[in-house]
């Protein structure tokens, strides 16, 4: 007897503190209940969505759910309708999100009766990743490629077709819809048989599910891998060289999506070398694509080192192309003017082209905000760019609705996330991580969705255990002690890292090409200037901060009125973009009554406050979380911590040298040395494993 119920408590204690290394992302296995299923429809994508149901329906026991193709001027695209009866869609993946729908809504106790329409805000929901052949990541912070890699590099085994059917589950569960898998700094190589026989299968695996796979081109592919003499798009040559492979692409992969460029930017190649514009390297693939349905997707990321304002240069060379771009081409801008960086005002481009349709590039990996240890929830930094108002069409222009098609007729509307996945067992590398793939599915699904509700879902996914909390009392415990506050800390995360990183509209004042630690002293001789954190912050005894105004390089006018002004004007300015547009003495009056260097002060320790916050709830939420992922998370949380304090004392320490001012004495000291910290400012360091 006594044996028995030992065996009994061990079992029970199993399955509170199994072990669990996160690979289920969001998807984790369910006790469902029996559904009947009816559908007239046999396909793989039509299974897959039955598959799902049966395996996870957690609705009435025995219900009955039928899932049909219907036409209903109420959907569009991809959309769907959960009724009564069931899930009805214009198409196959319609439907597959229809189902999602229904068993996330199940799953986190949301609202399942009535009629639910639900239409995708952009057609086209990309995962860009920045994946080398050789099986590196540029910004990857999760490990090799889970597409390419050096030994048996064209070999497909039963593995790789495992990973990326979760893969596509995975998007497909959140409404991601298409895949460029490779860097947009783009090697010639994958445009070759071998890649494009590896890609043609990654394709096969990913169809049912509804995710298309898309390639970067290098725009001087004919010359490298073709012998040509010259990559000018005007050039009948090339014309006919990228007419051939385009036909050769087809001809593997015959819903290729089509081609993600990356043109004249740091250092690619493009159709300025040959004097023509991007516009007319742009047509050039958009014209070979198009009989096929193909789309080319231009990056607008171009500066130059030459420029006054780096923030400036992609407005200055795209506004004057606007309405010059073939209808299948996307003109794809970065959230900010600069560079993903923690805190930028949104693109100037996105209330401005007129004529040409524009989508936002998110960056999910997180370069600029503390790689896979920080843990920072990216989800209101992108609402926080969709939420902006251009004013391009008067009051309520958001960025949302300028890219979304609905203030301007367009046929193509795109939304893409720079991914952070690679071949960690958990994805993303940060457990918390995952949460940034998982948002930015459902916001390019819903542009108007609250991080609020998306943190909700997400932390009721990935970590209620239903085996193990049975009883309301239970279930409410757990929403007091998990839920509310693990959301309350995603949701203020990114804040904390604005804070102790680049508070104030600070910018790119990151150590090196890590991009990871603080490094505002950062400037080696012969280095680009706008590579280094000096010309962005310009610290001197006169004050700190980048003269955007009208009396400095003028960017406030690449925005609509009465933006411009607004941001033109130090007061009116907001504190959170205070020193991206402007260059303010020390002892600015800030809107707070106090001087810009205390308020510069209380940020940063403020950062530090918050990450001790989010510690404390993390080592409180101990009870709810398996040891693996608590143990996990709460080393990186330490690392965080030691980061931010670096962030902390190096940038204030440094910034006092010009300022001249006392960190006021109600704020923590400084616990480095700033020449310790510049000592040890190390690649190592920069780059931590
Ligand atoms: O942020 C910068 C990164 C580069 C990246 C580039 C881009 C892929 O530091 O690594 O290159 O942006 O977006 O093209």
């Amino acid at each position: 007897m006594k044996k028995i119920l030992l065996s009994i408590t061990i079992s029970l204690l199993v399955i509170h503190t199994k072990a669990d290394d996160g690979h289920k992302l969001w998807l984790r296995d369910k006790k469902a209940l029996p559904v009947n299923i009816t559908c007239s429809i046999n396909s793989p994508t039509i299974n897959i969505a039955i598959n799902e149901l049966k395996q996870a329906w957690l609705g009435k026991a025995n219900a009955s759910i039928s899932l049909r193709i219907v036409k209903n001027p109420a959907l569009k695209n991809d959309g769907f309708i959960i009724n009564s009866s069931g899930v009805e869609a214009l198409t196959e993946a319609g439907i597959l999100y229809g189902v999602y729908e229904l068993l996330r809504r199940q799953q986190t106790g949301q609202i399942t009766t009535g009629i639910i329409i639900s239409n995708p805000s952009y057609n086209y929901r990309i995962l860009n990743h920045w994946d080398n052949p050789d099986g590196s990541i540029e910004r990857g912070y999760a490990g090799q490629s889970i597409f390419w890699r050096k030994e048996n590099a064209f070999t497909v085994t039963d593995n790789d077709k495992k990973l990326w059917q979760e893969y596509a589950r995975a998007n497909a569960s959140v409404g991601i819809n298409g895949a460029v898998l490779n860097n947009v700094n783009a090697s010639p190589l994958i445009l070759n048989e071998d890649y494009l026989n590896r890609t043609k299968a990654i394709a096969a695996i990913l169809r049912p599910y509804g995710v298309k796979v898309y390639l970067s081109a290098k725009f001087s592919s004919p010359m490298q891998s073709g012998g040509l003499k010259s990559n000018d798009p005007l050039d009948p040559e090339v014309i006919k060289w990228w007419n051939n492979k385009i036909k050769e692409i087809y001809s593997v992969i015959p819903d290729f999506g089509g081609f993600l460029i990356k043109a004249n930017s740091e250092g690619q190649p493009g159709p300025q070398d040959y004097n023509r514009t991007h516009a007319d390297g742009a047509n050039m693939l958009a014209d070979a694509l198009q009989p096929y349905g193909g789309i080319v997707m231009w990056r607008a990321f171009v500066y130059s080192p030459n420029d006054k304002d780096r923030a400036k240069q992609a407005y200055n060379e795209f506004m004057p192309l606007d309405g010059k771009f073939r209808d299948n081409v996307i003109i794809q801008v970065k959230n900010g003017p600069v560079d993903f960086q923690p805190r930028e005002p949104f693109s100037p481009l996105f209330g401005s082209m007129k004529k040409t349709p524009v989508m936002p590039e998110f960056q999910i990996t997180q370069e600029y905000l503390g790689h896979s240890i920080h843990l920072v929830f990216l989800s209101t930094m992108w609402e926080e760019c969709l939420q902006s108002d251009t004013y391009e069409y008067g009051k309520g222009s958001t960025v949302a609705k300028c890219t979304d098609g609905s203030l301007r007729p367009q046929k193509n509307t795109a939304i893409a996330g720079v991914a952070n996945i690679g071949l960690d067992t958990n994805w993303c590398g940060h457990d918390f991580a995952q949460a940034n793939w998982y948002a930015f599915g459902r916001l390019a699904w819903n542009n108007k969705l609250k991080s609020e509700q998306i943190a909700d879902e997400w932390i009721k996914l990935t970590f209620y255990e239903t085996q193990s909390i049975t009883s309301s009392n239970n279930k409410l415990a757990w929403e007091q002690n998990f839920l509310n506050p693990v959301k309350q800390m995603m949701l203020e995360s990114r804040e904390a890292a604005v804070n102790y990183m680049t508070p104030l509209g600070l910018h790119h004042i990151m150590s090196a090409n890590e991009h990871y630690g603080p490094g505002p002293w950062w400037a080696p001789a012969r280095m680009r200037a706008d590579w280094t954190p000096p010309y962005y912050h310009k610290a001197d005894s006169t004050g700190l901060g980048f003269n955007r105004t009208k009396s400095g390089s003028d960017a406030v006018s690449q925005y609509n009125e009465p933006l411009a002004s607004q941001l033109n004007n130090p007061n009116t300015c907001p504190d959170n973009v205070l020193l991206w547009f402007h260059h303010l003495p020390w002892n600015f009056k800030m809107k707070s009554g106090k001087t810009l260097w205390d308020e510069l002060c209380i940020h940063y320790d403020k950062g530090i406050q918050q990450v001790r916050a989010f510690q404390k709830i993390w080592d409180k939420a101990e009870a709810y979380v398996d040891k693996e992922r608590f143990e996990k998370v709460q080393r990186k949380l330490r690392s965080q911590m030691n980061n931010a304090v670096l962030w902390k004392d190096g940038c204030l320490l440094y910034f006092q040298q010009f300022s001249k001012m006392p960190i006021p004495a109600y704020l923590e000291r400084p616990v480095n040395n700033l020449d310790d910290i510049i000592k040890n400012d190390t690649p190592q360091r920069r780059r931590p494993a």
